[in-house]
């Protein structure tokens, strides 16, 4: 008898698949689409586990998708550009390009050895001149609107390795590399003028009912809407104001004194001459803090008094103006009116510091006394020390006193955001270039349309010494200004590849069109995506930038979509436990033979479960897991495991377990192949028969309903199983031929969209030409899934009264209402108050009343 063996039935559908182009889809306006995406992988080398995990779900509801009718488009290609192909440059020699080349077809041989339903013709690369060089004229076209610019910021230098760092690359302060203390400098970056759609983008997240809730909320808390007012101070013997943003203009009669970013404009201008060394030391001491330290609740907050003194618009009291480490420069004005008694981080300032405190909202039933305070009071309360404000509740008064100020001129109420426009210069090789050319008379002069693409070089020096590896291209470099035709200088910094991944979904609408960055029509016939897969690591960047760049497309005229997914899905992490060895550290799952370290024989110490990792050692690399089972084993694995939302642990038994399943399945088909062969499908059974009949409607039911919309596909495999298991208890194999072959053929169309190579095989072999999908998704029949009715007594008082009709695995609940809603029951209780209901199922409900 015929075996299973997955290496050749894979290999087999995967070249049908390729050879047939079935999963390549073309605009059809007469059937409904479906766009279904994964987040495209970096071209790290090889793929992993967590690939593995998401292009699985993906394939699930593509196929599935299929099944029941949708044009399914189902693309696939790499986020090619970043750092990794650079770092490999630089350690090993090798060309960023030809790295990254050589990974995209190793990783893309690997997915089609997953079965993978892609429609191949659409993958692109983001380092494809054809793909960048849209982006590049997006960009000029952004430009043109005003929603690209270039503008100073301050960085984190190196000036040892001489290069930007990240500010995840800054280590107390000292670069991570080399150690060096970082500086803040200076430099001109282009920016995306995000922050122009912060309104949209906040209130889109209203409207985006198939995304997750935490996803949402990260997003809405990046955004970060404030509403407050902003209030003028006037400094005492200076002809200047100080401007602040506060949420809390009803504390504003607590305001003691002012705190300033030390990067703010007025810092130095502000400071007393005898003060100026100190003052300057600090400012120094704080440029080196990281910025998001800087800000935490745990960092010390630390300050300088620069010798001034501001007034209190509403209390004319004087404050002195400190500079406090605490205070950003980019988030509001600058500048905080500090508020001890009612802010924490003001509180613990002026401990440090000795400044007074004065209560002005008092919560109800107590009165808080500045002397006995140990925190600042942040709830609400009503107004006192307050002059005409006392009284009011801290509600009211915020808005009052907002207009009070306006009144006068002294404030205006505000919303402030947290988001800040979107940094994109990068002092990087392989990237985008920015398509710029400097010119000592014209300034930064973008290159013209027609000269499109400006193509990255190939001759660049890769010393790992910083400095942007563009600059050492004498060909790239030189470049005429094209405004007055002198010679110029190219940009050399490139786009932050968050840029690329920014629009790409939308390109695999039309990846060969040549004419626009995108065919609107096709784009439109497409978009949005239906759903979207991928890590929740992503929640906040990519999501947002690509709902940004969507929404400038649309701007731009290029495509009338507001919202790129429809849909998300987060998936979540594969696990393992951790081995290692008191010897030789962490090992290897196959570094571990029967417990032991198999270096050196010492008991291996088993971990806690964790995210798989190479720096851990903790992972099965999935060409071994399918060269060893087959992909549809490690699909089915994976599917199983766990919901797609949840952690993954990893199993090897459950991996086993998998494989005897499909071997079930195969032999189940096979053992039965003569018996079902011509067999009618006969709705008129009874018996056994009928048992199973309904057991195979109600498995189609419950995947259908799992798999829809729901994703639940580890509860709809188990219920398969369920089905495969009632076929081998079945009794009436020969008697009912048809409802043998409707039932497997239910589970073979079923787990089709888990495991198509295995489910493909045994279709054919069953005798049916075409491939699975062309009879669609399997229906449940109705009828089929009624129950055999048996009749029940009901009895009152221990007398029978009537008797009723239920299904025969009926539950206690569905008898005991239905006995007490029958009409001859319901008439025997008249006036009586029921106490007790007992049930005998399948026999008797017995009522006691009185
Ligand atoms: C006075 C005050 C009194 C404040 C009080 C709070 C409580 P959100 O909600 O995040 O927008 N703030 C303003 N600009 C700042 C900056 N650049 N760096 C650090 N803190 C800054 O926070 C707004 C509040 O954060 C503002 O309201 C201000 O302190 C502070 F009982 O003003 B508040
Ligand atoms: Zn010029």
């Amino acid at each position: 008898e015929e075996r299973y063996n997955p290496g050749v039935i894979e290999a087999k559908w995967q070249e049908r698949w390729e050879q047939s182009r079935v999963y390549q889809v073309q605009e059809d306006q007469q059937r409904p689409k479906y766009y279904v995406l994964e987040m495209f992988p970096y071209p790290s080398g090889r793929i992993h586990m967590g690939h593995v995990r998401n292009y699985s779900i993906g394939d699930v509801v593509a196929r599935f998708k299929r099944m029941q009718g949708f044009n399914v488009l189902h693309p696939m290609g790499w986020d090619a550009f970043g750092m990794p192909a650079e770092n490999a440059a630089i350690q090993h020699g090798i060309h960023p390009a030809g790295w990254t080349r050589q990974n995209i077809d190793h990783m893309r041989a690997q997915l089609k050895k997953m079965g993978l339903a892609y429609d191949w013709e659409r993958e692109f690369a983001t380092c494809d001149v054809d793909y960048y060089k849209w982006e590049q004229l997006i960009f000029l076209d952004m430009l043109e609107r005003g929603l690209a610019y270039k503008k100073n910021s301050a960085v984190n230098w190196c000036p040892t390795c001489a290069t930007v760092l990240a500010n995840e690359q800054v280590e107390d302060g000292c670069c991570w590399r080399c150690d060096a203390a970082v500086v803040s400098k200076d430099l001109e970056q282009w920016f995306f003028k995000i922050t122009d759609y912060a309104e949209e983008l906040l209130d889109w997240t209203e409207r985006l009912p198939g995304w997750p809730e935490r996803v949402l909320t990260m997003q809405r808390n990046w955004i970060g809407r404030s509403t407050g007012c902003e209030i003028d101070f006037a400094v005492k013997g200076a002809d200047v104001a100080i401007r602040v943003f506060t949420t809390r203009p009803d504390t504003l009669c607590g305001a003691t004194f002012m705190s300033l970013a030390p990067e703010h404009p007025l810092a130095l201008q502000l400071t007393r001459e005898d003060r100026r060394d100190e003052v300057k030391a600090f400012i120094e001491k704080v440029r080196r803090q990281d910025k998001l330290q800087r800000s935490g609740e745990e960092f010390e907050k630390e300050g300088v008094f620069t010798g001034s003194y501001c007034l209190n618009p509403l209390t004319g009291r004087e404050m002195p103006v400190f500079l406090a480490n605490f205070v950003l420069m980019d988030y509001g004005t600058g500048a905080v009116m500090a508020v001890p008694t009612h802010d924490q981080r003001d509180f613990e300032f002026a401990r440090k510091y000795d400044l007074p405190l004065v209560v002005v909202i008092q919560p109800e039933g107590e009165t808080l006394l500045p002397q006995c305070m140990e925190a600042a009071w942040v709830g609400e309360g009503t107004l006192v020390n307050s002059g005409e404000f006392d009284g009011l509740h801290n509600e009211a008064a915020k808005d009052r006193i907002a207009e009070s100020l306006e009144n006068r001129g002294q404030g205006k109420k505000t919303i402030n955001y947290r988001l800040r426009d979107w940094g994109v210069s990068r002092q990087r090789y392989w990237g985008t270039p920015i398509p710029i050319i400097y010119c000592r008379d014209c300034g930064a002069v973008p290159v013209p349309r027609a000269d499109l693409p400006v193509i990255l070089p190939t001759d660049v020096a890769f010393s790992g010494e910083g400095g942007s590896p563009l600059a050492t291209s004498e060909d790239f470099l030189a470049a005429d200004c094209p405004r007055c035709g002198k010679p110029g200088r190219r940009e050399t910094d490139t786009f932050d590849t968050f840029v690329e991944s920014s629009w790409y979904f939308l390109r695999y609408a039309c990846p060969q069109h040549d004419k626009a960055p995108l065919d609107r029509e096709a784009a439109e016939y497409w978009l949005p995506v239906d759903q979207y897969i991928g890590g929740i690591e992503h929640a906040v960047m990519h999501l947002l930038y690509a709902r940004f760049f969507t929404k400038v497309l649309r701007d731009l005229g290029m495509i009338d979509l507001d919202e790129p997914f429809e849909n998300l899905l987060t998936q979540g992490m594969v696990c393992m436990e951790t081995l290692s060895c008191p010897e030789h550290g962490w090992l290897y799952p196959e570094e571990v033979r029967e417990n032991a370290c198999v270096k050196c024989g010492k008991p291996a110490v088993v971990g806690r479960n964790e995210k798989m990792s190479k720096s851990k050692k903790n992972v099965i690399d999935p060409d071994a897991l399918i060269s060893r089972y087959g992909a549809d084993t490690a699909r089915l694995f994976i599917l199983f495991a766990a919901p797609p939302e949840k952690d993954l642990e990893w199993s090897d038994q459950a991996v086993e377990g998998c494989y005897r399943f499909l071997n079930r399945v195969w032999r189940a088909v096979h053992d039965n192949l003569a018996t079902i062969r011509g067999a009618d499908i006969s709705a008129d059974v009874e018996g056994a028969a009928r048992d199973l009949r309904r057991i195979t409607h109600r498995t189609i039911r419950k995947v259908t309903e799992d798999l829809d919309g729901r994703f639940s596909f580890n509860t709809a495999i188990a219920a398969t199983m369920e089905l495969v298991n009632a076929i081998y208890t079945f009794t009436d194999k020969e008697g009912s031929p048809g409802v043998l072959r409707e039932a497997l053929e239910a589970v073979v169309r079923l787990l089709a969209p888990f495991v198509p190579h295995l489910c493909e095989e045994l279709w054919q072999q069953m005798g049916h030409e075409g491939g699975i999908e062309a009879q669609g998704w399997p229906q449940w029949d109705e009828k089929a899934l009624v129950q055999d009715q048996i009749t029940i007594v009901v009895q009152v008082n221990g007398k029978v009264r009537g008797k009723i009709e239920v299904p025969a695995d009926a539950g206690e609940e569905d008898i005991r209402r239905q006995a007490l809603e029958s009409p001859n029951v319901t008439r025997f209780l008249e006036g009586m108050q029921v106490r007790k209901v007992i049930v005998v199922p399948g026999r008797l409900v017995n009522v006691v009343a009185n």
